[in-house]
């Protein structure tokens, strides 16, 4: 209930439009005791003219919410009889509630492998009314069409004339700016409005234009975008917004009998998209604050990442969401909201609520700089072959949701923004959906989701990926210390009880200490020992896999499962609920480094592959070769190798000449260069005949607020770290060092700090 004031109002507007941006999810509206009428989505605002209603003084709006599972009869379910998720034999109370199939709402909120169920109902959004007169700017749409030093946009505004009858004349002008400084400015002058919509186009030239990259590849120039129209009297103005100029598109062509390419192409170069899954910040969604937002995206940038996907089970996120990922170059691979389940999409009323959001959400999101892909959904298509769901005879006026993915998304998207990228579903393409050969890859069942154990904690599995994209897998970690103190709320932590049982992800399945004990000791841990090895497995599941995806130069991205936490739990992400760095941020940064040596064996060979991410070619000196732990011995040679720009290549290859693997390494150290040297893995941390670590800090400074570090390794070292706890931001931690190395970390704010130097211990 809102009371809102009468001297909010004009009295002379055409229409008091009353707008409630988020209902969650089943709405009766009420304004001063009149019935506005029902909402049952979530996923667009209900939006209505009240000027009739309103009174002087205080009016009053009043919203009856309910969750809207009591509208599913069970003649409904049997009619889409499979939303009950058996997937991956893990029964439905781990993926919520079979209604949530009919609710358009997020559906994580009943509950998945990584959160509990925290079922919501609210007034998630803003609400207001807007008074408005004459003609009124319902959109603006923008898109780049040439991204070069002469760009060309073009720009189409919506405006709605709200004379129902009669014409009227208008001007609409458009201005694009950056930094104070015009870049472009058209007053279409005089223009005839027609009653309702009106689309007003322009066609702009942008000189001298900075172009809009992916992080890591460029900067991030954002371009102011104003737009006005005068009619008569009356000015309505869209809401400023910025821009940056790029284009992007997906290539499929194409490259042998069997393989197609999924790439996406920005500004006309190929890139290798590095990233991963995105959920709802918090269980309960609508507390996530914008500073939330801007510090995950900043995060997600410090990780080296260029992209995240936008799972189909979460939300559309607000707007501060998606100004971070402009600001900080981060793609966003978007799913609509549909996952992991069968959908009534046989049902005119279904189609048509839904039709109104994709319609809303393809309007809203189309023109955003950082929007890559749209994609139909999550798993729905897979879910069909995947031998989780019964065999159905699907038809096409009843495809259990996948109509919605097939053929209303096209259509919305060819409506409202026909330059996005679109695919049907996540995974999807070639003869059933996860195939290798066409579109993207959900790579969870040859690793983390196997029955046998074995396999979930064995990197080099990954160096088996054939998939052209990957979207999912992923290898759990706990969170820092302090935010398991934080959930055990002042109790003794007790990883037999029933609190870390709950925090602990459904598909955890006693991993993390076979993990722990294959990779690194058998020994009874105390909890701190167990944080840290823990940690030091997820971080190299997850860097291993990526750079093995990555250095499959036929494959355009890798993301992992998942970035982020909406509760604390030990799981699947980098960055915890707490918005605390796990060991393995570390781990996933370096694999992400935009300049990166990636080391693999092939048939007696070792294969140094080189990424550069940057505008610019790199050429120095490379040493590869073997060095003994102590280093004692060093069998290695010098090259000069180059790093074409925005390319992967291998640089060198060389044999492996017999070398022993247990007693020391194959490497790849560049000289001068700052590039982190690479090492091959040859066999599990825990048999490497490892030498006592010898590795001292030779000097710290202050640098600003920063404090800086030099760290000397004489012999290679397992597991550098600064023992700083959770609380610091360092641009590298817990790493490896080969003999001979030298170091710079600097511990972000730390500046008259001083923190202790470890290595891991193995054994
Ligand atoms: C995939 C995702 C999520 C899930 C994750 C981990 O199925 O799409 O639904 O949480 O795996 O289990």
């Amino acid at each position: 209930r809102k009371v809102i004031s009468n001297s909010e109002l004009d009295p002379d507007c055409d229409i008091a439009e009353l707008v409630i941006e988020s209902l969650d999810v089943h709405a009766d509206v009420f304004f001063n005791g009149a019935y506005l009428g029902h909402q049952a989505s979530a996923f667009y605002p209900f939006k209505k003219d009240v000027k009739e209603f309103v009174r002087p003084g205080d009016n009053e709006l009043l919203i009856r919410l309910t969750s809207g599972l009591e509208t599913v009869s069970d003649a409904d379910l049997a009619e889409i009889d499979h939303a009950v998720c058996t997937e991956l034999g893990n029964g439905c109370a781990d993926r919520g509630d079979q209604r949530r199939a009919f609710v358009r709402k997020p559906t994580y909120v009943y509950g998945w492998d990584w959160c509990p169920r925290i079922g919501t109902c609210a007034i998630a959004k803003n609400a207001y009314i807007d008074c408005l007169t004459s003609a009124v700017i319902r959109n603006v749409s923008v898109k780049t069409v040439e991204a070069a030093v002469n760009a060309k946009l073009s720009l189409t505004a919506e405006i709605e004339l709200l004379d129902i009858i009669k014409t009227a004349d208008a001007d609409v002008k458009i201005k694009i700016s950056k930094e104070d400084k015009t870049c472009a400015e058209i007053t279409r002058e005089d223009v005839l409005l027609c009653s309702g919509l009106n689309y007003v186009h322009f066609d702009l030239n942008i000189e001298d234009a900075e172009l809009w990259w992916p992080n890591g590849m460029g900067g991030q120039p954002l371009y102011l975008i104003e737009v006005s129209v005068r009619c008569g009297e009356n000015v309505n103005t869209w809401p400023a917004f910025k821009y940056g100029i790029r284009t992007i598109s997906l290539d499929t062509a194409r490259t042998d009998a069997k393989n197609r390419r999924f790439m996406l192409v920005v500004n006309g170069k190929h890139i290798f998209c590095k990233g991963a899954d995105w959920i709802p910040a918090d269980s309960i969604y609508a507390r996530v604050t914008p500073e939330k937002y801007e510090e995950l995206i900043l995060e997600a940038k410090n990780a080296n990442f260029n992209m995240l996907r936008i799972w189909g089970g979460g939300i559309y996120e607000r707007d501060e969401f998606y100004d971070a990922c402009d600001k900080y170059g981060i793609l966003l691979w978007h799913d609509m909201m549909f996952g992991c389940s069968t959908f009534p999409d046989h049902l005119e009323s279904y189609r048509d609520l839904v039709g109104r959001e994709l319609d809303y959400q393809t309007r809203r999101l189309g023109s955003r700089t950082c929007l890559a892909l749209f994609c139909g959904n999550n798993e729905d298509h897979w879910i069909f072959t995947s031998g989780g769901f019964p065999q159905v005879h699907i038809r096409h006026e009843k495809q259990y949701g996948l109509y919605i993915s097939n053929n209303m998304m096209p259509e919305y998207i060819r409506k409202n923004c026909p330059w996005v990228p679109y695919w049907n579903s996540s995974p999807y393409g070639g003869e059933e959906p996860n195939a290798d050969n066409i579109g993207d890859v959900h790579h969870w069942h040859a690793c983390m989701m196997n029955p046998d154990t074995a396999l979930r904690i064995e990197p080099k599995e990954y160096d088996k990926v054939q998939a052209r994209f990957v979207t999912e897998y992923g290898y759990p970690g706990p969170c820092p210390r302090e935010s398991i103190e934080r959930y055990f709320d002042g109790k003794a932590i007790d990883r037999n009880s029933k609190v870390w049982s709950l925090h602990n992800n459904t598909f955890e399945k006693l991993t993390v200490n076979a993990g722990i004990k294959k990779h690194y000791t058998g020994r009874t841990l105390d909890f701190d020992e167990y944080l840290l090895y823990s940690g030091m497995t997820q971080s190299l599941m997850l860097g291993y896999s990526l750079e093995s995806i990555r250095f499959k130069d036929f494959c355009g991205g890798g993301l992992f499962w998942m970035y982020n936490d909406c509760w604390g739990e030990v799981g699947w992400t980098i960055v915890d609920y707490y918005l605390r760095r796990k060991i393995s941020f570390y781990g996933v940064r370096r694999a992400f480094e935009p300049v990166k040596l990636i080391l693999r064996e092939i048939d007696g060979k070792v294969f140094v592959m080189g990424c550069n991410d940057t505008d610019r070619d790199i050429s120095f000196k490379l040493r590869t070769g073997w060095v003994a732990f102590d280093g004692s011995g060093d069998d290695s040679r010098r090259t000069d190798v180059t790093m074409p720009a925005r390319g992967r290549h291998i640089l060198h290859t060389f044999d492996v000449s017999g070398h022993d693997t247990l007693t020391g390494v194959y490497y790849a150290k560049p000289e001068g260069e700052c590039i982190h040297p690479a090492v091959l893995r040859a066999a599990d941390t825990r048999d490497l005949k490892l030498c006592p670590p010898r590795v001292n800090i030779v000097s710290a400074k202050n640098e600003g607020a920063d404090l800086l570090i030099d760290i000397k390794a004489d012999t290679f070292c397992h597991g550098v770290y600064l023992d700083t706890g959770a609380g610091w931001k360092l641009n590298d931690n817990y790493f490896d060092m080969l003999p001979g190395e030298t170091r710079s970390i600097r511990v972000y704010g730390a500046a008259g700090k001083s923190f202790a130097l470890k290595t891991l211990l193995v054994g």
